[in-house]
């Protein structure tokens, strides 16, 4: 691989935004394609940060550090991929269920895609079933990650998946957060259930068949 991308990439996995900055900047200078940039250096960086997550060899604030020091190198790349024409094949849409406030668990899903290459429109918190169907629609995802980290809240669940079923949205719909169950995720009828950032783009790359 290019002595920059790996340089990128390593900047990324150790979360050093200012380097990550300057090497997707030197990376440009030395005219690499922008496709090579994400790929063999962000994607790739972001997989690597997944399977040490899982790992449990590095944990939360690690992974919040990698994903700001990516989201500074997309800074510089997006409207340069977004001028090139180069779109993102998959979206994802992704937010936390009505009634619940909680977003770190599923602000790292949402950087995980993002670091996959997906494209990834995060509702937020708190958001009701029907707001789940039009961004579905509006977006064609072909997936939609819930998130819900309270009891109380797990039903709203089951409302989404209920209301995306009878829209007719035909993505597939991915649970998780921590008192989420794959045996609930098999009595509301999710596609799928992950209990972690990094197992979510595993599962959800093969639930799209982008695996
Ligand atoms: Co809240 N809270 N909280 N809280 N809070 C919990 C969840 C709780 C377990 C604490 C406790 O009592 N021990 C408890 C829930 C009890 C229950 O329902 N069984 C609780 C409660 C009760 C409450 C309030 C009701 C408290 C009150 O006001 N009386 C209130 C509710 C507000 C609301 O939502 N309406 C509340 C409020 C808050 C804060 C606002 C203060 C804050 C949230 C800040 C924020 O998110 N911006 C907060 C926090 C921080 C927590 C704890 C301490 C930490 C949660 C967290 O961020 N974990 C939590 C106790 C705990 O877990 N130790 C607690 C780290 C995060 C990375 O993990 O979200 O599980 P997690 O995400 C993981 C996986 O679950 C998975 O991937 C992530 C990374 O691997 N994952 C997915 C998550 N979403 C996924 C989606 C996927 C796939 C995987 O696919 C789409």
């Amino acid at each position: 691989m290019h002595p920059i991308l790996e340089q990128l990439a390593n900047s990324v996995i150790i979360g050093r935004s200012k380097n990550a900055k300057a090497f997707t900047q030197q990376a440009l200078d030395a005219g690499l394609p922008l496709q090579q940039i994400v790929d063999d250096a962000l994607v790739r960086a972001m997989g690597i940060v997944g399977e040490k997550f899982k790992r449990n060899e590095i944990f939360v604030p690690e992974m919040l550090v990698a994903a700001r020091a990516m989201k500074e190198s997309m800074i510089l790349l997006e409207p340069l991929l977004a001028k090139a024409g180069i779109v993102p094949k998959y979206t994802a849409v992704i937010g936390t269920v009505q009634g619940d406030l909680h977003d770190i668990g599923k602000n790292l899903v949402s950087m995980m895609f993002k670091g996959a290459g997906f494209k990834v429109v995060d509702l937020g918190t708190d958001v009701p079933a029907d707001r789940f169907v039009s961004a579905a629609k509006e977006n064609e995802a072909c997936l939609i990650g819930l998130s819900a980290l309270l009891t109380t809240t797990m039903p709203a669940m089951r409302e989404c998946i209920d209301a995306l079923k009878t829209a007719g949205c035909s993505g597939k719909v991915m649970i998780g957060g921590a008192p989420v169950t794959q045996a609930f995720a098999d009595e509301i009828g999710a596609s799928a259930y992950s209990p972690d950032a990094a197992t979510a783009v595993e599962i959800g790359k093969k639930l799209i068949g982008a695996a």
